[in-house]
C-alpha cells in the first residue's frame, strides 16, 4: 500500500506513517497557540521530526469546535514562513491542513506535499490543484462547519454515511485527476459528531478500511477523551494512545498526533501484537 505525494512515496504496508501535529494558531484546542510565535513553531517541528514523525501536518486554521475562520492572507502568513524554515533543513513530507486551495497552492510552492483537508475538497481549485501538482490528499468527514458541528449532530447510521460520503468524495478526486494512490481517507474523528458517533466510527473502522483507501485517525487529546474519562485536553495521552493502538488493530495505517514519540512507541508495540496474532 504505496501512498503517492508529492515527489516522494510513503509505504503504508510496511509502516503505520505518523502525523506529528504543527498548529500555527493562536487558538488552536489543545496546545492553545504556544507555537504561534515562529522560533516556537520551528523548534516544535524540529522535536517531532526527532521523535520520528513520518509527515509534519501543519495547520494555520483552527477548526476545533466553535473557532472563527481566519482570512486566506492570514492562513498563508502562518504556515509559508514555517515550510519553508522546515523544507530548508529537512526532506520530510509536509502536509498543509487546510480547506482553502489558495492556502494549499501557496504551500505546495513552499515545499509540502500533501494537502490534508477537513472538508474533502470543497473548494472547487482543490481538487484541480492536487491533481496538477501530485500531491497526496487527506479526505476527511465532517458533519457541518467548525462554526456550528457540535451544535446537534445526527446520523440515521454513522458508519453508513460516512463510509458512503468518504467513497463518493474519493470518486470525485479521481474524476479530477488525482490519482488512486494519492488519496486517504479520515473518518473525522469530533467534527460534526458525538461521543457515541466517534466510538462508533472507532470501533468499527474495519468498514473504512474495506474501501481499500489506507485510513487515517486523528484522536489526539480530543473531547471524546475527556467525555469519556473526565481528562482536560492536556491530560489525555493515555486516553489517546490507547484509541491509536486499537486504531492501528482495526486496521489504520496513518495517525495524526500531537506527541509523536509516544505514538510511536504505542504503534511499535501495537503492531508487534497483532503481527504475532497472525
Ligand atoms: N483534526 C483536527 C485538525 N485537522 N485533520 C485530519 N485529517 N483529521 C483530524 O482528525 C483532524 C485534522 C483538529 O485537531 P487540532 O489540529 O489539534 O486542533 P485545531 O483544529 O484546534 O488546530
Amino acid at each position: 500500500m504505496i501512498w503517492k505525494i508529492r515527489g516522494a512515496e510513503l509505504d503504508l504496508a510496511a509502516k503505520i506513517a505518523v502525523l506529528g501535529i504543527v498548529n500555527v494558531t493562536p487558538d488552536s484546542f489543545s496546545d492553545g497557540g504556544k507555537f504561534f510565535a515562529m522560533p516556537a513553531a520551528r523548534e516544535h517541528a524540529d522535536r517531532l521530526i526527532a521523535e520520528g514523525a513520518d509527515v509534519l501536518d501543519i495547520g494555520g486554521e483552527s477548526t476545533r469546535p466553535g473557532a472563527q475562520a481566519v482570512s486566506v492572507e492570514e492562513e498563508i502568513r502562518r504556515v509559508v514562513p514555517l515550510i519553508e524554515a522546515v523544507r530548508r533543513q529537512s526532506a520530510i513530507p509536509i502536509s498543509v491542513d487546510t480547506r482553502r486551495a489558495a492556502v494549499a497552492r501557496a504551500a505546495i510552492e513552499a515545499g509540502a506535499n500533501i494537502i490534508n483537508d477537513v472538508s474533502a475538497l470543497s473548494d472547487p481549485p482543490m481538487a484541480e490543484l492536487a491533481a496538477a501538482t501530485g500531491a497526496g490528499v487527506v479526505l476527511m468527514h465532517m458533519q457541518g462547519t467548525p462554526e456550528t458541528m457540535q451544535q446537534a449532530p445526527r446520523y440515521s447510521d454513522v458508519l453508513a454515511e460516512v463510509t458512503d460520503f468518504l467513497t463518493a468524495r474519493a470518486a470525485f478526486a479521481q474524476s479530477a485527476g488525482i490519482a488512486r494512490e494519492s488519496i486517504v481517507i479520515d473518518p473525522g474523528i469530533g467534527f460534526g459528531k458525538n461521543l457515541e458517533h466517534n466510538l462508533t466510527l472507532l470501533g468499527r473502522l474495519d468498514r473504512l478500511t474495506e474501501t481499500g483507501f489506507p485510513v487515517l485517525v486523528g484522536p489526539s487529546r480530543k473531547a471524546f477523551i475527556g467525555a469519556l474519562t473526565g481528562a482536560g485536553a492536556a491530560a489525555r495521552l493515555p486516553g489517546t494512545l490507547a484509541a491509536v493502538s486499537l486504531s492501528v488493530a482495526l486496521g489504520a495505517r496513518l495517525v495524526r498526533v500531537h506527541d509523536v514519540a509516544a505514538a510511536v512507541q504505542a504503534i511499535q508495540v501495537a503492531t508487534a501484537i497483532k503481527q504475532a496474532g497472525g
